[in-house]
């Protein structure tokens, strides 16, 4: 269990180091500060929400209303196995360590910073949404993945200060000093300086771009470095929630959409008050696609060189059945070559971003699925696709090229021509924020996404999951 008597809970007996609970200490106000600043902008005076108070396999949370600036933010890795080795590359079999590899201290910083950069980013993107939520339950949900991806900040804050000493604590500085969209000192990737502009694209996110989370914390969770694999096992458990609210919430969208279709007989509902699929379609392509670019290029020494180190595995690396080393192993990509998408045969080890976007991409097509499905049971024939991995990318082999969302390599005039097909306009932007009107009354939903099927904690859909402040409500 965790201590809840620190001023940081932990699982980590940081009471035993007074130094680095002294560090940690003097973060803490900056962090707060910093949440104050860039965190949830709506008032509330407390939130349904889940904490962690465990870090067992079961009973691991607790739920209360709680005042969100006194969430219990801590530092809570998975239990240790003694017995754990190395599950891959060149010392594949030796202990885990338990202390940095002097060999690979600034390759095993800069992931740790690069996976601690997203999360705080994605708060700030999401800031402002409070403002418009289509229900006190989707308000909560959004406040359970804000503050959790806080405590993700958290997890790789102490990292930082228990194992990289004076450069890691500058590190963890940075942490909150760059910002999501800041025009001097953004975040490192490119989704999180996105702007999260309304309710759809953010189940777009935490449906695509939190699933990046997922697969990167889950090559991360293989890592030789144990504290750093017991880290992100924990955060996985976090994370679940955070898919579940994207696949349900566009669900839910596509759900009400398909209602209003049907109702009317045209699939023109925005006078109804529903966002036309062909909207959804178009949020949908916009936030895969930037999702698919944090994976990196699909050849990537880094990618190799972190694997060979034993710093960053493979998707379920236990599962694979080969040597977990790799030297000698192909494999086939796409490249594209005079206009033409074309397979072109690859080291293994190189390609290994490549590999775990593979998975993420089976991944994302059960959701798909799940909405097709959807559309089907309302009789209706139109589907939802993922578009073609080549569509509007900014990063790897397709970078610089013009692929349409059915894989089809076009000339930058077709693409001018088309991209308002393919991707939201500023005017299906404003027409979607037009929709977002705030329902902040217990139990009742905005009139463009349907009720979900069950609420939070086995408490009905009808709950009072957030109490807003005074100043909220007038
Ligand atoms: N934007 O060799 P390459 C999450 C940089 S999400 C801008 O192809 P590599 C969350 C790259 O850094 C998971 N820059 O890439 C979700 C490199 O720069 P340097 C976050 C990019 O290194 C929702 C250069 O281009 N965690 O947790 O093989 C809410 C050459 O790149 C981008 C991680 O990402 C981009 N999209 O792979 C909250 C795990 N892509 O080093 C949270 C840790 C690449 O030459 N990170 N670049 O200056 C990694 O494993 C790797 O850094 C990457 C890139 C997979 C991201
Ligand atoms: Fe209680
Ligand atoms: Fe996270
Ligand atoms: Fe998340």
């Amino acid at each position: 269990t965790i201590d809840y008597n620190e001023r940081i809970p932990n699982n980590v007996d940081l009471a035993a180091d007074r130094r680095l609970q002294r560090a940690l200490e003097g973060w803490q106000p900056k962090f707060l500060d910093w949440w104050k600043r860039l965190g949830p902008s709506l008032p509330t005076k407390d939130v349904y929400l889940r904490t962690a108070i465990a870090v067992g396999r079961d009973g691991w949370a607790h739920f209360a209303h709680v005042p969100m600036e006194e969430y219990r933010w801590g530092i809570f890795l998975a239990d240790r196995n003694p017995d754990r080795t190395i599950p891959f590359g060149k010392h594949k079999g030796e202990p885990a360590w338990q202390e940095v590899p002097g060999e690979y201290r600034a390759e095993l910083q800069r992931l740790i910073v690069v996976q601690g950069d997203t999360e705080p980013a994605s708060v700030e993107q999401q800031r402002i949404l409070g403002n418009t939520a289509p229900s006190l339950y989707d308000l909560r949900n959004l406040f359970q993945v804000n503050v959790e991806e806080g405590r993700h900040l958290w997890a790789m804050v102490y990292l930082l200060h228990a194992y990289f000493g004076r450069e890691g604590r500058e590190e963890a500085e940075q942490l909150l000093k760059r910002n999501s969209g800041d025009e001097d000192s953004p975040r490192i990737l490119g989704a999180f300086n996105e702007e999260t502009t309304d309710w759809l694209q953010f189940f777009m996110f935490t449906y695509f771009t939190d699933r990046d989370g997922k697969y990167q914390l889950g090559t991360l969770k293989e890592s030789g470095f144990d504290p750093l694999a017991r880290t992100c096992e924990f955060m996985l458990k976090e994370e679940a929630h955070h898919m579940f609210v994207g696949t349900t919430g566009v669900q839910r969208v596509v759900e009400r959409t398909a209602e209003l279709i049907k109702e009317h007989g045209t699939d023109d509902i925005w006078q109804y008050g529903g966002i036309p699929l062909t909207v959804i379609q178009k949020y949908l392509n916009f936030q895969y696609s930037v999702s698919m670019d944090l994976f990196g290029s699909e050849q990537s020494t880094n990618a190799g060189n972190y694997y060979s180190s034993g710093l960053k595995g493979r998707w379920q690396e236990n599962r694979r059945k080969d040597d977990h080393e790799l030297l000698t192993s192909e494999r086939l990509m796409n490249v594209v070559e005079d206009g033409q998408i074309v397979e072109k045969s690859v080291p293994l080890l190189s390609a290994l971003n490549l590999d775990l976007r593979d998975e993420y991409v089976a991944d994302c097509a059960n959701g798909v699925r799940r909405w097709n499905q959807a559309l089907e049971d309302a009789g209706l024939d139109e589907r939802l696709f993922l578009p073609h991995e080549g569509f509007h990318r900014a990063v790897g082999v397709y970078s610089g090229h013009y692929v349409s969302p059915e894989g089809e390599v076009v000339d930058e005039a077709t693409w001018e021509a088309r991209e308002g097909d393919w991707l939201p306009s500023d005017e299906d932007r404003r027409a979607v924020a037009a929709l977002m009107v705030p329902e902040y009354e217990v139990g009742k939903f905005a009139g463009w996404i349907a009720a979900p099927q069950a609420g939070i904690n086995e408490q009905p859909v009808e709950f009072d999951y957030v109490h807003l402040a005074e100043e909220a409500l007038a």
